[in-house]
């Protein structure tokens, strides 16, 4: 394990008291706290641990209400949405033997054969989804030093009309590992519901009713899960080689969690004076961060924090991330109790998510 001096965990003895400093809440759940309206961004020089057992475990008790420690996981998440726009939390009910077979299956497809991989290569025919070399995605037009597998939520023909054609299709999972298939539904399952129970805990931070992220909203959240190895840079030829692993860029949706390598320390976090912080790992944490719906949805009281993957270390990095997002179709918008908070007037205009992520996509792959 890695010495950890950039990660703060967090106690309820760090925040301040609720009467002293966060107005009285107004939401429909007693005894939680409104987010206050001043808008976030930071210095931070470290990203803040949460222990999210409490929430994990009371979050859909309709008895909750006044909670103290769930209370402090919600405040907690306030303040890191809005200081860093990233967290690790622990206490989730993943357990970490699954979290490390998912990383384990990864690295062994990763370590096959060129052509074993190309068997379920990415095309615009499979709906963008499979497998990736190195160099064939791209950010901001560069390319970026990972091979990966994308899966998204499955779309059948015309279940969204035009706006989903590009991406429509089911998963291409391969044959080896074996358990690959069946492990990684498993745990897309269980990151499906963590993510939901999440988004429960920043309705209560916005001082939003509980279920904001269901419905209309995210109640059928699209799902994107890509796994992703990043290679030693010595082993890439070096007329194709950059220095970055994944360029600088914010995340599509609501919230994303990372389940990374236990010991290379390689994803960075820029704060507001441009330094990049390390988000080191922290063996059996998730690092969440929050995406641009999210942005939108609560007109910029929390933002996405830009970030950026920089293998620097002699050995294969491993990361598999999960992005929970808006419904596929949802067009999402600064809500108005929102936009009350921030000066009254929308700072963004309507998203359709998936428009976002198809314009997103098409853009995205050189193949
Ligand atoms: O590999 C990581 O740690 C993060 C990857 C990432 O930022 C992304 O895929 O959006």
């Amino acid at each position: 394990m890695i010495a950890d001096p950039a990660v703060t965990p967090l106690t309820s003895s760090h925040l301040p008291s609720p009467s002293l400093s966060r107005t009285p809440n107004p939401s429909p759940v007693s005894g939680l706290p409104l987010a206050s309206p001043n808008i976030m961004g930071s210095d931070f020089k470290a990203i803040p641990l949460i222990d999210i057992s409490p929430l994990v475990e009371k979050i859909d008790d309709p008895a909750m209400a006044g909670d103290e420690g769930l209370l402090d996981v919600v405040r907690m998440l306030d303040d890191a949405c809005r200081e860093a726009g990233f967290f690790y939390v622990k206490g989730h009910g993943i357990s970490e033997p699954l979290m490390t077979e998912v990383r384990d299956v990864t690295r062994k497809f990763f370590q096959l054969p060129r052509e074993e991989k190309l068997k379920i290569k990415m095309t615009p025919q499979s709906g963008y989804r499979g497998y990736q070399r190195v160099g064939e995605n791209v950010t901001k037009g560069k390319p970026d030093m990972h091979e990966a597998i994308d899966c998204y939520t499955p779309i059948e023909p015309g279940r969204y009309g035009d706006l989903a054609k590009p991406m429509e299709g089911s998963n291409l999972w391969p044959d080896y590992p074996s358990n690959f298939n069946a492990l990684l539904e498993n745990y897309i399952s269980l990151l499906r519901d963590l993510s939901r129970k999440i988004m429960r805990g920043i309705a209560l931070a916005l001082g939003a009713p509980l279920d904001a992220f269901e419905g209309g909203v995210a109640g059928d959240a699209f799902w994107v899960l890509r796994l992703i190895g990043y290679p030693v840079s010595d082993d890439i030829p070096q007329e194709e080689r950059t220095d970055i692993g994944c360029g600088a860029h914010t995340d599509y949706g609501l919230l994303t969690l990372v389940n990374q390598d236990d010991e290379i320390c390689a994803l960075e976090v820029r704060n507001q004076s441009g330094e990049w912080i390390y988000a080191k790992p922290v063996p059996g944490t998730f690092v969440c961060n929050i995406g641009d719906m999210l942005k939108v949805w609560s007109n910029g009281i929390y933002q996405p924090t830009l970030h950026r993957v920089v293998n620097n270390s002699p050995r294969y990095r491993v990361s598999v991330a999960f992005f929970y997002e808006s419904n596929f179709d949802a067009a999402v918008e600064p809500v108005e109790f929102c936009r009350e908070k921030t000066g009254g007037v929308a700072k963004y205009e309507k998203v359709v998510y998936g428009e976002h992520l198809v314009q997103k996509v098409l853009t995205n792959f050189v193949m």
